[in-house]
Formats: structure tokens, sequence, C-alpha cells
């Protein structure tokens, strides 16, 4: 039997536009969009809902999330079923994971147990796989998940020296085989060497609570990876993508390499857009402790700068890093804060926090909205138009935004797996009222209609156009430094 559901009434927005249209889901896919003047009928038996007021956009994509991560001598507290509900819950219907394995362990062993853990995902998902060391295995394991697994992005640590950081030998071998295959690099941009350093400093000059995690990762730490990363991409001629652009000194880099023409991208987590560092400053060691991160909040200056890279285009994406720990899991590092787990909630939130801080203050239009939630990062992970667009044909994973909802966000209420909220009294208007994932309505009137296993993982191609767009440029204004390096066909 086919799957009838017609949303009528409201305006559709997508990255490019806003207009009046009834949008008709069959199967789980958009099947007919109408004309602004002439609706469309319900075909019998059809579900109506009524979006009259509402904005009618793609479901958000969160491209860095780490569900059931184990990490730090931990594991995550959100499973792929609580954190795609919660996504769900706040008009996020895709994840792209991370797969990272340990040292040494075959990337496709570790491939297969991220796929098993992910089976009782509710919305559908992806994953990024993680280098993080390198011989030929890893080589070969990198064609084998490109060419038979949907993988078309590699994750890089610069960071947690002793566990998953890359150095620059892992870096160049992997950003090249990426490149053989068309597949992005994107990188964790701090320098783990200095961090190291700096961690031992600010512990053995006595600091041993959260207020030492900042002072251990300030923002040079960042800039020096971000700009060596983006260089090596350079040199390779391999189009890079950031992580977490957490502060002014990674931007500058990003908007240096992007205005002399170079491939880079960039993302930036709702969570750095709205809270600062003081949250280090906290008396309440528990408080502070749910806020140690990585890269950690920053002086508030940075805000300003991260709204602006996002508004104008340098930073395209926005994320989670949605990394759950428990008030027990966090206590694992009460004498030290290079214990504490790293990571803060985030999924269920991060549409909801964009739309009032970014659309309601005017930073934002409603398309650039969808843009940086959704579009931007379906084009960039190559699984557009079927994600982050209302094309018919497209997948339904819908939001039906009601702008005027008020809530207050608080651990009270929400559906994430955790004690605890960074957003804990923040106050936001607009909220979702339907969520729908391939069709079905995942999320109505508060309430979740998740069901485990429902979510589908999804195949992302290698994207030759990104490579090929990268490579011309390079051949017809300037040749990558590799390609300098060798004779040309007249020195013979
Ligand atoms: N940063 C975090 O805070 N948690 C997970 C991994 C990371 O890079
Ligand atoms: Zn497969
Ligand atoms: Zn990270
Ligand atoms: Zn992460």
């Amino acid at each position: 039997m086919s799957k009838h559901l017609l949303i009528r009434g409201g305006t559709l927005v997508t990255a490019d536009d806003e207009r009046r249209a009834d949008l008709l889901v069959i199967d789980g896919k958009i099947a007919a969009v109408s004309t602004a003047d002439e609706g469309l009928d319900a075909p019998a038996g059809a579900r109506v809902i009524d979006a009259g007021g509402a904005y009618v956009m793609p479901g958000g994509i969160d491209p860095h999330t780490h569900m059931e991560l184990p990490f730090m001598g931990t594991v995550a507290s959100e499973d792929f079923f609580t954190g795609t509900s919660a996504a769900a819950a706040g008009g996020t219907t895709m994840a792209i994971d991370f797969v990272i394995p340990s040292p040494k362990e075959p990337l496709l062993d570790a491939y297969t147990k991220w796929r098993g853990w992910a089976e009782k995902a509710a919305c559908d998902y992806s994953f990024h796989v993680a280098v993080t060391w390198w011989d030929e295995s890893v080589h070969a394991d990198m064609g084998t998940l490109a060419a038979e697994h949907g993988v078309n992005s590699f994750k890089h640590f610069m960071a947690y020296k002793g566990a998953i950081m890359c150095d620059d030998e892992v870096l160049v071998n992997s950003f090249t085989r990426a490149g053989e295959l068309g597949a992005l690099c994107t990188v964790h941009a701090e320098n783990g060497e200095l961090v190291w350093a700096l961690q031992q400093r600010v512990f053995e000059a006595g600091i041993t609570g959260p207020e030492g995690h900042p002072r251990s990762r300030p923002p040079e730490v960042e800039g020096e990876a971000a700009n060596r990363a983006i260089r090596i991409a350079e040199v390779l001629g391999v189009p890079v993508y950031l992580v977490h652009t957490s502060c002014i000194d990674a931007l500058e880099a990003v908007t240096r390499a992007r205005l002399e023409g170079q491939r880079v991208f960039a993302e930036v987590l709702a969570q750095h857009l709205v809270i600062d560092d003081s949250v280090y400053r906290d008396r309440d060691w528990d408080r502070a402790a749910h806020h140690v991160m990585s890269p950690p909040f920053r002086p508030k200056h940075h805000q300003d700068a991260l709204w602006a890279g996002l508004a104008s285009g340098m930073l395209q994406t926005t994320a989670t890093d949605h990394c759950c720990f428990c008030t027990p899991q966090k206590r694992m590092g009460l004498d030290d804060f290079r214990k504490i787990p790293n990571g803060t909630n985030g999924i269920e939130d991060r549409m909801a926090v964009l739309w009032h801080h970014g659309v309601r203050s005017g930073k934002l239009t409603p398309s650039e909205f969808v843009a940086v939630t959704s579009t931007n990062a379906a084009k960039i992970f190559n699984v557009y138009p079927r994600k982050g667009s209302l094309a018919v044909g497209a997948d339904a994973d819908i939001v039906v935004w009601d702008p005027k909802r008020e809530r207050t966000i608080s651990a009270a209420t929400h559906n994430q797996n955790i004690d605890f909220s960074i957003y804990e009294g923040m106050e936001v208007i607009g909220a979702p009222a339907y969520t729908l994932s391939r069709g079905r309505v995942v999320y109505e009137d508060g309430q979740l209609k998740t069901e485990k296993g429902t979510g589908r993982y999804v195949d992302r191609p290698c994207h030759a156009p990104y490579w090929a767009a990268q490579r011309l440029r390079n051949e017809g204004a300037k040749a990558t430094a590799v390609e300098r390096t060798l004779p040309t066909p007249e020195e013979g």
C-alpha cells in the first residue's frame, strides 16, 4: 500500500527561495510540489498536515555527531536510537557520524562494527571514517570503503596524542590517497603536541579543574593546525574540510585560502556561536566539566567573527559534535581535567538555536538557515538533491517549522540521553511542529514517534566534480606545489 501525505498551506523554504506551496509525499519521496496559485488535491486516503503559518523545509543534516563512541575510557551515553530520536525532535533528519578505528585496527573492521551499532537508528545516517594510523592496508581499505561502502569522507584528528592523533606523515599519505579516490579529507584542527605540552604545564602549575581545559587549548593551537592542514591540502591539490571551526585564528586561515581560490570548507558548531569561555569559571565543578569539549568555548569576541563567517559563506555548515557524557562519566576527571571525557550535547537544539539566534536576530535569512543547516552539508558530502532539498524525487526528510512556538531548553524535558544541557534555561522561539523521515511522521505535537531501526544507511559516492574543479584551477591558474616539482614537457 502506498503511503500518501499532503503538507498543505505552508511556506516552502529551500536554500534558493521561499514560496507558498503544497507538497505531496508518496512512499517516502517528494512526489509533487504545487505552484503558488494552485494547490494540490489530497489523494484518497492521504493524511493532510495543515502547515498554515509554518515553514516547510528540508530536514536538518548534522554532519558531525558521535553516538555511542568509545572515547577517553568510557562510551558516549547517547546511542544511535536515542540520538537520532532527539535529532528528530529538533528537526534534524540525518546525521553523519564517525567511525573511529583504534590505532592498528583495520578500517573495514571498525566500519563494520559501527554499522552494526547504527542499525537501531531512527533517522537516516552515514559515516565519515577516521584515519588514525597508516600502512598499505589503510591505503587499500580507503579504496574499498569509497568504492563499495559509500564513504566519501575521511577524518583526521590532529589532536589526542597517544590515542588517535595523526602526525604529518599520516596526513600526507591519507590526503594523497583521498585525492586519488575523489574523497574529501576532514580535519579536527588542533596541534596535538602543543595541547599535550600545555596540559602538563597547566596541571603542574596546580590547575587541576575544568578551567585548565581551555588554558591548554588556546586559539593559536587551533589556528596553527588549521593552517597546516590547509597548506598540506594546497600542496597536494586536494579539497579539505575543517570540522568545528571555533576561533578567529582558524577562520583567518580558511578565509585566506578561500580568497586564493582553494577548495576549503569549514563547519561551525551551534554551541560555539552562542556559548563563551565563562562557563569554565563556573564554581560548580559539574557544570564547568559538562562544557569540556574540544575545541573549547572561546572568549566572546570570537563569536562575532564566527557569525560573520557563517553569514558571508566562509563557513558553510553547522554541526554539533554531539558527544554526550553524563555526570558520573565527567567525574572521571574530578582531580585531573585531562581525564574529563570531551564532549557536549547539541543535536536536539541546533536548529532552534540557529533559528532563534540566527534568523530571528536578522543574521540569516530563512533560505540561508536551510543552506547552513542542511543543503550545504548535502552538497559537500554528496547526497544532494536526495537530501537537503525539496525537489520532486528527493527523500521526504522534512521539517514543518513553527516560527512562533516558544520554549525553554532544559535537560528535564529534552530527549537526549544525558543528564545535562549546555543550553539549560535558554529561551528560544521557533520549533518543529512535525518532522518527517522518508515520509514517516517521527515527531508531532511535541511527541516522538520514532521506531528503532527505521533509519537507513546513506551511501555517499565520491565526488569527482569537486576534485576535477580543484585540478582545473591548479592546472589553469597555478600548478600545485607537487606539480611544480615535476619537469615540464619542454624540460623533458
Ligand atoms: N571533541 C569532543 O569534544 N568530543 C569528541 C571528539 C572531539 O574532537
Ligand atoms: Zn557496505
Ligand atoms: Zn573534533
Ligand atoms: Zn567530533
